[in-house]
């Protein structure tokens, strides 16, 4: 079996609740079948800072990973490994042209998207949106301006007919920021994302066609059902 993990200890991933960039290491491990030892943090209790897991990633950042004696974080380059170590199903096309548009995807996201989005869920989680009204409405800007390329392009997935390591870059980041948009200090913004299915009516089923994966509940952050 591709994926076989009977042998030796089972990958460790490292997440916090809520972080888009870990639940990207957890969908792909979700798509892989594959097996792993799950240590959610609580920022709240200082275990970004540990030393323990300063030990694993020096940057005190999730998601990261510890397989036997590697030790890593940085998502993408997380879902890359976890591509390598677990063969099945492919995440990165099955050739190179697949795999050159998924890489695209990618780092399109990574560019454009994510310096974004980053900055608008996070000023919203912590409500910290008074006085930056007018950078927020821009980067909103921005993210719309994305939103809309990927809204005409976007088919069953992102690349081809297979899920790939492209969409499994985007969903979450998306989730979060709708997530954010919803927060009463939303309302101090000129977002225009919400509603989503109206405004972006292919992505919305793109972003259930993801919810309706096999596996896709276990990775949805514990905090927000409560
Ligand atoms: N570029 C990194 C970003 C990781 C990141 O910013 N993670 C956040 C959680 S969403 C974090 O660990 N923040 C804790 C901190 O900065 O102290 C990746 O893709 O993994």
């Amino acid at each position: 079996m591709a994926n076989d993990r009977s042998k030796g200890p089972p990958v460790e991933v490292f997440w916090i609740s809520g972080s888009p960039y870990a639940w990207r290491v957890l969908l792909a491990l979700a798509l892989k079948g594959a097996p792993f030892a799950s240590r959610l943090l609580e920022v709240s209790k200082g275990e970004l800072s540990s030393p323990e897991f300063l030990a694993v990633n020096p940057r005190g950042k999730v998601p990261a990973l510890r397989d036997g004696e590697l030790t890593m974080g940085e998502s993408m380059a997380i879902v890359r490994y976890i591509d390598r170590r677990f063969p099945d199903p492919p995440l990165f096309g099955r050739n190179h042209a697949a795999e050159a548009r998924i890489n695209q995807n990618i780092d399109e996201i990574e560019n454009y998207v994510v310096p974004e989005t980053g900055w608008i869920t996070r000023a919203l989680f912590v409500d910290l949106v008074a006085g930056k009204e007018e950078i927020l409405n821009a980067r909103a800007e921005r993210v719309r301006t994305e939103l809309g390329n990927v809204e005409t392009r976007v088919n069953t997935w992102l690349v081809g007919d297979a899920i790939s390591a492209a969409d499994i870059s985007l969903y979450p980041v998306i989730a979060a920021l709708l997530r954010a948009a919803g927060k009463p200090a939303a309302a101090a913004l000129d977002l225009r994302l919400l509603p989503f299915a109206e405004r972006y009516p292919r992505l919305a089923q793109w972003c259930s066609r993801v919810e309706a994966l096999p596996g896709f509940d276990a990775t949805y952050p514990p905090h927000w059902r409560e």
